[in-house]
């Protein structure tokens, strides 16, 4: 018998109420769900063709927001902290989350008056990254620094401006490859990290998955595609045009889950 790694893949179905989502730095505009929902779909495929096992949480449809899972979970090798999301209106997404979570890592829980969104969440190693955004407070990274020092994690604070989440200003792409917009978030705060900047004309460019040697990216970003192409990464594009529209990008809509399964 060996262990062989295996990427466990959390969705959720996009809800028909999608439209009425929460909105921070976009101005509303009409969604389509079922749009979204065949975008999604083929955000799920991508996953699978990569190797990944897509596991879908039970549906929420009266959760406008419930298809960004990665919002209500940080989830590490050694525990998945379920967290306290910012908006009010998805502090219920969470229950569900963790119930399938549960089945993978023992759970912690972030306690009120903390807040915090897994979008703001960036790991790099044995560090993670928390956004201090709108909807992350301080209080939430001390929280997360006392529930992860066991395993000596170092928890480290960000300003970031402009944008919703930390991971909409800079997400990792590559061993030691971050892909950012300077404008959002200082660049310069990551160690010694590579960085390319998106392209001056996709601002929202900077969330990219980074998945089984890949970079699953939004179709709607060619030209900083092209960057991640000339840097020698392989990009697969997945449309989510009208996911945008909600303020959503590839990260938020999948909680990667490493998981060992035995093979003889
Ligand atoms: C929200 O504002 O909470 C949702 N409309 C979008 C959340 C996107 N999440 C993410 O990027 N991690």
């Amino acid at each position: 018998m060996h262990g062989n790694a295996r990427t466990v893949a959390l969705t959720r179905a996009v809800s028909p109420t999608l439209a009425a989502c929460e909105l921070t730095h976009l101005a509303r505009e009409p969604i389509d769900p079922a749009r979204a929902a065949a975008d999604h779909s083929a955000y799920e495929d991508a996953l699978r063709a990569l190797g990944a096992t897509v596991v879908r949480v039970t549906p929420a449809p009266d959760l406008p927001d419930a298809v960004f899972v990665e919002d209500t979970a940080i989830v590490l090798n050694e525990i998945a902290v379920i967290t306290r999301p910012g908006a009010p209106s998805r502090r219920a997404e969470t229950p569900a989350v963790a119930e399938v979570l549960g089945a993978y890592r023992t759970l912690a829980h972030i306690r009120a008056p903390a807040t915090i969104d897994g979008g703001d969440v960036l790991r790099l190693g044995r560090t993670l990254y928390v956004g201090q955004s709108s909807r992350t407070n301080a209080p939430a990274i001390a929280q997360l620094h006392e529930l992860l020092h066991p395993w000596e994690y170092r928890v480290v604070g960000v300003r970031v401006q402009g944008c919703l989440h930390l991971k909409s200003a800079i997400t990792d792409v590559g061993e030691g490859v971050l892909l950012a917009n300077p404008r959002w978030v200082d660049t310069t705060q990551f160690g010694s990290q590579g960085v390319i900047a998106v392209s001056d004309d996709e601002p929202g460019a900077a969330n990219a998955l980074r998945l089984a040697g890949a970079v699953v990216f939004p179709s709607h970003y060619p030209r900083t595609a092209r960057r991640l192409e000339r840097a020698g990464l392989r990009v697969v594009p997945v449309p989510c045009a009208e996911l945008a529209k909600a303020e959503g990008g590839v990260t938020c809509c999948s909680l990667l889950v490493e998981t060992e399964s035995a093979t003889s």
